[in-house]
């Protein structure tokens, strides 16, 4: 059998060369692209950023105590600021010595049927933040610096004098959170069900928590949502649970954004990843949700899309690079081996 020529091999050559160099040219383009080119784009999340603006520290404040024979503290329970200085003014107005010793162990209440040697001895293992003694008739002045961690926690403050702790002499120091800093977010809602950013990120550098949020969204459609803050850091929900989510951990933030927007502001009491999304029907299953990072830096951009372009434009390359390898591969053959037509001329350019 004879083959059919329906290219004669000049024509083939140039093809194939004209492909190879194309290939080539697209091969080289491709895989220095990333460093040379913006061919691909980088197609990462858009990050919503915001710093947070530290508030003044609280003011400096005096408490009296008094120490009674009772024996009592007057008040049994004192509200402090976190992160204030708190002057405790020391009054014995009985006729005996009573100290005023407040624990350092947080959220501890002592049992009163503790001995007084088992106490001393519990204070020598976990230590005391103040511990002074008031004669009778006495006086006292004890500055102390509240600690800005130890927000929302309670410290008890007894008498350690032999009996005086059993017979009731005992209160509670309570520490009211101070907020560390204000910080104010934005995010737009859209009708393709998705936040914009869905991305957001809190810089609490420096800062104590709990942080007050202000969030302003806008709607860039006409569908109304909302903005559901999980509460609790690195909880991630789905569209299936989200509601018995909710109805065990009530949102932090649940902010309703109607055609023209809404605002809201909350307490974030930690650092964290905070997931948020929209709870009207079916929005979350469509892929309305976010990230919140607080004092956490979120993952560089996404670069997935970037490398399927890449892939592709890689794959295109190697393609045409093959059909000239092909071509050429026809070429020779067709070169090498030519057969002219019966009774014909020589193809032209054929090689004899
Ligand atoms: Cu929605």
């Amino acid at each position: 059998m004879r083959p059919r020529r329906r290219w004669n091999t000049s024509r083939l050559a140039r093809a194939s060369l004209a492909l190879l160099v194309a290939g080539g040219l697209l091969l080289t383009v491709t895989l220095v692209t990333p460093i040379a080119l913006p061919l691909s784009v980088e197609v990462g999340d858009p990050v919503g950023f915001a710093h947070t603006t530290p508030t003044s520290a609280p003011a400096p404040t005096t408490v009296l105590v008094q120490m009674t024979d009772a024996p009592a503290f007057v008040p049994n329970s004192i509200s402090v600021d976190a992160g204030s200085n708190v002057t405790f003014d020391l009054q014995n107005v009985g006729n005996y010595t009573h100290t005023f010793t407040l624990l350092r162990q947080a959220n501890v209440t002592l049992s009163p049927s503790l001995t007084p040697d088992q106490l001393n001895a519990y204070l020598r293992e976990n230590g005391s933040a103040i511990n002074e003694s008031v004669a009778p008739g006495g006086t006292a002045s004890v500055t102390y610096n509240v600690p800005l961690t130890t927000y929302s926690m309670t410290f008890e403050y007894v008498s350690v004098v032999a009996y005086q702790f059993q017979a009731g002499m005992h209160g509670t120091l309570s520490v009211i959170p101070t907020i560390g800093g204000n910080a104010t977010l934005s995010d737009n809602t859209t009708n393709a069900l998705s936040f914009v950013p869905d991305v957001l990120e809190l810089n609490t550098t420096g800062i104590h928590f709990p942080i007050n949020v202000t969030i302003t969204l806008t709607n860039l459609g006409s569908l109304e949502h909302t903005w559901s803050l999980v509460p609790q850091p690195g909880v991630t929900i789905t569209p299936t649970n989200f509601t018995a989510y909710f109805g065990a951990h009530p949102a932090l933030a649940n902010i309703t954004v109607t055609p023209s927007g809404g605002s809201g502001s909350f307490l974030m009491d930690g650092p964290g990843v905070y997931m948020y999304i929209c709870e009207e029907p079916g929005h979350f299953a469509s892929g309305m949700y976010g990230y919140l990072y607080v004092g956490v830096a979120p993952p560089p951009p996404s670069a997935v899309s970037t490398t399927i372009v890449y892939a592709w434009v890689l794959a295109v390359a190697l393609g045409i690079v093959g059909i000239g390898v092909v071509l050429s591969f026809v070429v020779s053959y067709t070169g090498r081996f030519p057969k002219p037509p019966a009774g014909g001329a020589p193809p032209e350019g054929g090689h004899y």
